[in-house]
């Protein structure tokens, strides 16, 4: 039972902190995950605790991306599978994505503990653990490296949740459409994806999937209009704007 009261005015905040450190104790965050997560909390901070409109337009972008794929995966880690297990396979289902579960900090047990969550709300197939498909995609020194041949290693866009720049860049390289959640707009991944989604994945998770269903009834030539127009150096630099916008109203209240 959770300890933080409804009225709290960061409940929201401290509710996703319950999840991760919940997600620890049942042995799918890696101990680094949870540094991550701090990370992201002051990020989260700068960026008011909402979804802004940059953070909205790439959402759109993600989605007519993933919709136009052909192969999409939705790569896992330990903090996703802790803090939006449910919305990832709800995203999977409904896009006909793939779902992999890749770790930088490798562990066989906590693997497992991955799948099984997964599989509790519905996942069929997950990849990433069968030795027979497992290849490697060059260019990265982690554990990361090792990706399924019908996963990671054939698709064309790949969903990267809370990533470390090195695997970006490799996935680029590798010719794939690399989008990413990552709260703070300044990191490696963030500037090296193509779709950069600067908000706090339990939102934004939801709106991806809403954005997904609404754009799923639209044709080619719209969906490949949003991914033309949308411009990610461009937006992250509208992200920047909307942060120092909400440190200039804090101080102005404090
Ligand atoms: O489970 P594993 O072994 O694959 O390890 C996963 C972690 C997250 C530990 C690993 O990928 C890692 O070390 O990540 P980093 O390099 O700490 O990067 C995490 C990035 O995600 C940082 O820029 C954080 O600001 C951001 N972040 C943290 N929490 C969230 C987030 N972005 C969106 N939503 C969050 N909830």
């Amino acid at each position: 039972m959770s300890l933080i009261p409804k009225s709290h005015p960061r409940a929201k905040s401290l509710l996703i902190r319950e999840k991760l450190v919940s997600g620890f104790d049942r042995g799918l965050v890696a101990k680094e995950g949870l540094l991550a997560q701090g990370r992201g909390e002051a990020f989260d901070y700068l960026q008011g605790e909402k979804t802004g409109k940059s953070a909205k337009s790439a959402i759109k972008a993600a989605a007519a991306q993933i919709i136009l794929a052909d192969l999409p995966v939705i790569s896992v880690n330990g903090n996703i599978a802790a803090l939006c297990p449910k919305e990832i396979v709800k995203l999977a289902k409904k896009t006909g994505s793939k779902i992999e579960v890749n770790l930088f900090y490798t562990n066989e047990k906590r693997k497992r503990a991955i799948i099984n969550t997964l599989k509790k709300y519905g996942a069929k197939e997950i990849l990433g653990t069968d030795f027979r498909s497992k290849t490697i995609l060059s260019g990265i020194d982690s554990a990361r490296r090792f990706v399924d041949k019908n996963g990671i290693f054939s698709a064309d866009v790949v969903v990267v949740p809370l990533e470390d720049g090195d695997r970006t860049m490799a996935l680029r390289k590798a010719g794939k459409k690399v989008i990413t959640f990552d709260l703070n707009p300044l990191s490696r991944t963030s500037q090296t994806a193509h779709i950069t989604i600067v908000d706090n994945v339990t939102r934004a998770m939801d709106l991806l999937i809403e954005n997904c269903e609404k754009l799923s009834r639209k044709n080619t030539n719209y969906l490949q209009k949003i991914v033309c127009d949308f411009d990610n150096k461009k937006n992250l630099s509208q992200n920047i704007e909307e942060i120092k916008n909400n440190l200039t109203k804090r101080a102005k209240n404090a």
